[in-house]
C-alpha cells in the first residue's frame, strides 16, 4: 500500500517478501537451520515454521516441550524493496512492535536495536533508501540469554513460575502460566512500514476528554517533530466546534481546547448509548498545505473512582457519568499465545460473546499486553469498560536499568495511545505483586533488592496524573489503598479471591463481603470437541496424559476433584467427570456472583477470572481456547442479567434479594414455593418487590419456606409472576446428598430455520439440563444450557449445526446430560 503524492507525507507498508531464517546453533533441528522459510509479517517465528510445515501445531499434545528451542534460538527477518516514488524530506522506518530483541538493519546499516516489546519504535532512514532495492533484516535475539543475563546480572527476584519473565519487556505469559503454554515467541509482530514526510509531523497526539456541567471537552495535547524549521498550525474538529494554534519555529508542543455545548454522552452498556464524535487534527505548514492528519472517535463521559472512607472500610466504585456502576466484569488474557492471530473479526467474536453474557467490563491483565487498537474500538462501540493494568504480574520486578528507562518510555507511550477511548476507565499498576511481596514470602530473598515497588506507588502514578489526569489509577490488583494496609483486606479497594480455588470449598465465597473482587474464579475443562481436537489420547481420561499437560495448574486434577466431590456424585467414566467438572466449574462462580451482587452497595463490583484462554487447556475461562462456550458462559450470562433474583443465606434463615442492574424500577411478584423434588407443594408465599434503578433489596423468608421437611427431597423456588426464567432455585442439600429421582423425560428434536429445536418435557424434577452437541459436530452450538426442570414443565433447546445432528444421539447421553441421569434405573427416553 502506497499513497506517494509528490512531497506530501505518505505510508508504505513493509509486509512483502519476508524470509526467516534460525540463527545457526547446535540448538537447531536440522532441516531448519541454514533454511529460508517464507514469513508473514506481522507474525512470529512460531507460526511462519507451522505454516512451513516445519514444525507441528504446538497446541496439539505435548509438541509444545519440543518446540522449546524457538524461544532460545536467535532469528533473523529478511526483505527487500523499492521505496514510493515521491522525494520527502524525512523517511522513516516505522515499527509498530518488535518483539523482542531486535537489531534492525537497513542496506546493511544497523539503525536500532530494542529490548521491549511493549513499545513502537522510528527510524530515520532517509540518507539509507535508494529508490530500489533496499534491504531490510530485524535480527531477534533469545529473549531467554537476554533474559537471564539481566538476572545474573540483577540478582534473581521471586516469581510464581520458573521462566525468567520479569527480566525482559514482553508479555509474561508466553513464558508460560498457569493456564499458558511455555511457548517464547520472537518476530515483527506489528504493522512495519515506511512514513514519508517533509517539514513536520504529529509525533503525538493525546486528547484528554472530559464532562463539565454537562458540556464536553476535549483537551488535546500535540506534540510535533520537525524536519525543518517552518512555523506550523494545528486544526482540530469535533462536534462542529473547531480550534487552530500556531507553533512557532523552534517550539514542539501545544494544547488545544475543545468545549460542545451538552454533547450526547458516552455510557457503559446499560447505562445508555455509546455517542462518538470524530475527532480530526491535522497539521500545516506555511501556505495552509496539509503535513498530516490524525483522527479518533471520541466518547464525553466522566469517570472517578469512589473510595472514600466508610463505616466498612473504604469503597472501591466506578461512577461513569457520576453514576456508580456495578461492575459486572471478567479478566482478559491474550485471546492466542501468538498475538498475531488475533484478528479484529476473532475479538469481535469474544466482545459478541462477553457482551451476551452480560458482561460490562473486562479487566486487562497485566501478564498479557497493552490491548489493541481493534479490542479497544469494540469496547469504545459496545460500551464495555476496560481496565487496563500495566505490564506486571506474579514477580518482583527489578528497578534497575534498563528497565526504568523502558517501563516510563512504554507507560508514557500506552497511556498516550490509550488515551482517547472513552472505554478505557481504570489503570492498574500491577497483577498481584504488592500482595506477593506481603505475603508470598519474597521479603527474605529479596534481600532488599527492587522489585517493583517505586514504579506502582511512584513511577507509574505520577506518569498518569502527568498524561492522563482524566482516569483513575490504582496501584495493583489487588490493593486496599495504602501501604499501611494488607492488599488484599477486603473491606478495602480491591480484593483477590483464590482460597476458594486453592484449598478451600466455594461456599466460602460467601465469607466475603469484599468491596470489589477483581479476580476469583474455578476450573472447569474445555468442551468436548477442543478436546478432542487438541489431544489424541485414546481413551480421554481426567489424567490422560494429553490431558495432564493441557492442566498447567499447581495440582489442578486434584483441585477439580475435591471440589466436586463436595457437591456432586462421583463420576463414574470420564464423561461424567467433563460434566460434573464444568458443571461444578458454574456452580461455584454463580454462587460467587449472586453473593457479590446481593450485597450490591457495599461491593461494587466482580471481576470473574477468566473469560477467554490462549490454547485449549482446562483453566477458569468461559469461553475455552478453540472459542467455544463453557458451561460457565450460560451460568454467567443469568448470573450477570440485568435482573436478578437469588436466595441467600442470612442471618435469621434464607432472603431473597433481588438485584436490578437496570436503569428502570422493578416492580414485581413472587411466588416463592417450597416442594418436594416429585413437585408436591409444602409451603407457599407471595411477596410484592419494589427495587429502584441500579439497586438491590433484601427480602426475608418465612420459615415456613425455609425449613424443610426433609432436606434431601426438597426445593425452594421463587419466581416472578407471569415471567418465564430467571427464577431462583435453593437445594437444601448438596446435589451428591439429595434423593434424586432416576431423571424420566420425554425428547422430541424437530427441524428448525439452521438448525434444530430439542424440546425436552420433564417427568421427573431434572437438575441442570445440557445438552452439548459439540460432541456430535465441532461446529455445533447450542442456545442455552444448565437448565432446572421441575416436573412438567419443558424447555427448548436450539442447536446450529453443518448437517442436522442425527436424534437419537442428540437425546441420550452424553449428549444430553443431566445430574440425576446417573441414578440408578434412570429413564433417559421414556
Ligand atoms: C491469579 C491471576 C493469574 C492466574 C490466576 C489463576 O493469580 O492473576 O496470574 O492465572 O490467578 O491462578
Amino acid at each position: 500500500m502506497s499513497d506517494a503524492r509528490g512531497t506530501g507525507p505518505y505510508r508504505q507498508a513493509l509486509h512483502d517478501g519476508w524470509t526467516l531464517r534460525a540463527v545457526p546453533d547446535p540448538l537447531v533441528p536440522a532441516g531448519i537451520g541454514g533454511r529460508a522459510i517464507p514469513a508473514t509479517v506481522p507474525g512470529c517465528v512460531h507460526t511462519d515454521l507451522l505454516a512451513a510445515g516445519l514444525i507441528p501445531d504446538p497446541y496439539l499434545d505435548d509438541n509444545e516441550t519440543d518446540l522449546a528451542w524457538i524461544g532460545r534460538t536467535d532469528w533473523v527477518y529478511e526483505t527487500t524493496f523499492d521505496r514510493s516514488a515521491g522525494d520527502p524530506q524525512r523517511l522513516d522506518l516505522v515499527c509498530a512492535g518488535l518483539d523482542t530483541v531486535a537489531t534492525v538493519t537497513v542496506n546493511d546499516v544497523a539503525v536500532g536495536h530494542t529490548e521491549n516489546m511493549h513499545r513502537g519504535y522510528r527510524f530515520d532512514v532517509t540518507s539509507l533508501l535508494r529508490a530500489e532495492g533496499n534491504t531490510l533484516a530485524v535480527r531477534f535475539d533469545s529473549a531467554y540469554r537476554y533474559a537471564q543475563a539481566h538476572r545474573d546480572r540483577l540478582g534473581d527476584r521471586p516469581n510464581a513460575y520458573p521462566e525468567p519473565f520479569q527480566f525482559i519487556r514482553k508479555m509474561a505469559c508466553n513464558f508460560g502460566w498457569d493456564w499458558g503454554p511455555t511457548l517464547v515467541t520472537a518476530g515483527i509482530w506489528q504493522a512495519i512500514g515506511l512514513h514519508g514526510w517533509s517539514a513536520a509531523r504529529l509525533a503525538t497526539v493525546r486528547p484528554l476528554v472530559t464532562v463539565d456541567g454537562g458540556d464536553g471537552r476535549v483537551e488535546l495535547h500535540v506534540e510535533v517533530e520537525r524536519a525543518t524549521d517552518v512555523p506550523v498550525t494545528v486544526r482540530a474538529r469535533v462536534a462542529g466546534q473547531s480550534a487552530e494554534v500556531a507553533i512557532p519555529v523552534g517550539e514542539r508542543a501545544a494544547v488545544l481546547t475543545l468545549t460542545v455545548d451538552r454533547p450526547e454522552l458516552w455510557w457503559p452498556r446499560g447505562y445508555g448509548g455509546q455517542r462518538r464524535y470524530e475527532l480530526t487534527v491535522t497539521l500545516h505548514g506555511p501556505g495552509g498545505h496539509l503535513l498530516d492528519t490524525w483522527d479518533r472517535r471520541i466518547g464525553f463521559r466522566s469517570v472517578r473512582l469512589d473510595t472514600t472512607p466508610d463505616a466498612h472500610g473504604a469503597p472501591f466504585a466506578l461512577h461513569v457519568n457520576e453514576v456508580p456502576v456495578f461492575v459486572r466484569g471478567a479478566n482478559w488474557i491474550p485471546d492466542d499465545a501468538f498475538p498475531n492471530r488475533v484478528t479484529a473479526d476473532r475479538l469481535a467474536r469474544r466482545f459478541d460473546q462477553a457482551q451476551a453474557a452480560n458482561i460490562n467490563l473486562l479487566r486487562v491483565w497485566g501478564g498479557g499486553r497493552y490491548e489493541s487498537a481493534d479490542f479497544y474500538d469494540l469496547a469504545d462501540e459496545r460500551g464495555l469498560l476496560v481496565q487496563q493494568d500495566f505490564l506486571f504480574a506474579c514477580a518482583a520486578y527489578p528497578e534497575e536499568e534498563p528497565f526504568t528507562t523502558e517501563v516510563a518510555a512504554e507507560a508514557a507511550e500506552q497511556v498516550t495511545r490509550l488515551a482517547g477511548h472513552p472505554s478505557l476507565v481504570l489503570w492498574t499498576g500491577n497483577n498481584e505483586n504488592i500482595w506477593g511481596w506481603h505475603d508470598w514470602d519474597w521479603q527474605e530473598p529479596l534481600a532488599g533488592r527492587s522489585w517493583g515497588r517505586g514504579y506502582y506507588l511512584e513511577l507509574l502514578p505520577r506518569l498518569v496524573a502527568e498524561l492522563d489526569p482524566t482516569r483513575p489509577y490504582w496501584p495493583s490488583s489487588p490493593y486496599s489503598g495504602s501501604e499501611e494496609l494488607h492488599p488484599n483486606d477486603p473491606a478495602y479497594g480491591t480484593t483477590h479471591i483464590w482460597d476458594v480455588w486453592n484449598t478451600d470449598d466455594y461456599v466460602r465465597y460467601r465469607d466475603y463481603v469484599p468491596r470489589f473482587v477483581a479476580e476469583f474464579g474455578y476450573q472447569g475443562p474445555p468442551t468436548y470437541a477442543t478436546l478432542r481436537r487438541a489431544l489424541s489420547d485414546e481413551p480421554l481420561a481426567h489424567d490422560s496424559p494429553g490431558m495432564a499437560h493441557h492442566q498447567k495448574a499447581a495440582d489442578g486434577d486434584l483441585k477439580l476433584r475435591r471440589g466436586l466431590v463436595a457437591h456432586l456424585p462421583v463420576p463414574r467414566d470420564f464423561d461424567d467427570w467433563h460434566y460434573l467438572t464444568q458443571l461444578n466449574q458454574a456452580r461455584a462462580v454463580s454462587l460467587g456472583v449472586e453473593h457479590f451482587r446481593s450485597h450490591r452497595g457495599r461491593c461494587m463490583g466482580a471481576i470473574v477470572w477468566q473469560l477467554n484462554d490462549c490454547w485449549p487447556v482446562t483453566s477458569w475461562a468461559a469461553i475455552d481456547g478453540d472459542g467455544r462456550r463453557k458451561p460457565l458462559w450460560y451460568a454467567l450470562r443469568r448470573a450477570y442479567a440485568d435482573r436478578l433474583l437469588t436466595v441467600q443465606p442470612r442471618e435469621a434463615g434464607l432472603a431473597l434479594v433481588a438485584v436490578n442492574d437496570g436503569g428502570r424500577p422493578w416492580r414485581t411478584t413472587i411466588t416463592a414455593t417450597r416442594l418436594t423434588l416429585a413437585g408436591e407443594p409444602k409451603a407457599k408465599c407471595t411477596l410484592e418487590l419494589q427495587v429502584p434503578a441500579y439497586s438491590a433489596v433484601t427480602v426475608p423468608l418465612p420459615a415456613d419456606q425455609v425449613r424443610p421437611d426433609d432436606g434431601r427431597d426438597e426445593v425452594l423456588v421463587a419466581a416472578e409472576d407471569g415471567v418465564a426464567g430467571g427464577r431462583a432455585l435453593w437445594f437444601f442439600a448438596e446435589d451428591r446428598d439429595v434423593r434424586w429421582p432416576a431423571a424420566g423425560f420425554d425428547a422430541v428434536v424437530e427441524p428448525t430455520a439452521g438448525g434444530q429445536r430439542v424440546r425436552v418435557t420433564a417427568h421427573t424434577i431434572l437438575r441442570d439440563l445440557t445438552l452439548y452437541p459439540d460432541r456430535l459436530d465441532p461446529s455445533a452450538e447450542v442456545d442455552e444450557a444448565l437448565v432446572t426442570l421441575l416436573p412438567g414443565e419443558s424447555v427448548t433447546f436450539t442447536v446450529h449445526a453443518g448437517d442436522p445432528l442425527d436424534p437419537v444421539a442428540l437425546t441420550t447421553r452424553p449428549v444430553l446430560r443431566c445430574v440425576n441421569d446417573g441414578v440408578p434405573g434412570r429413564k433417559l427416553v421414556d
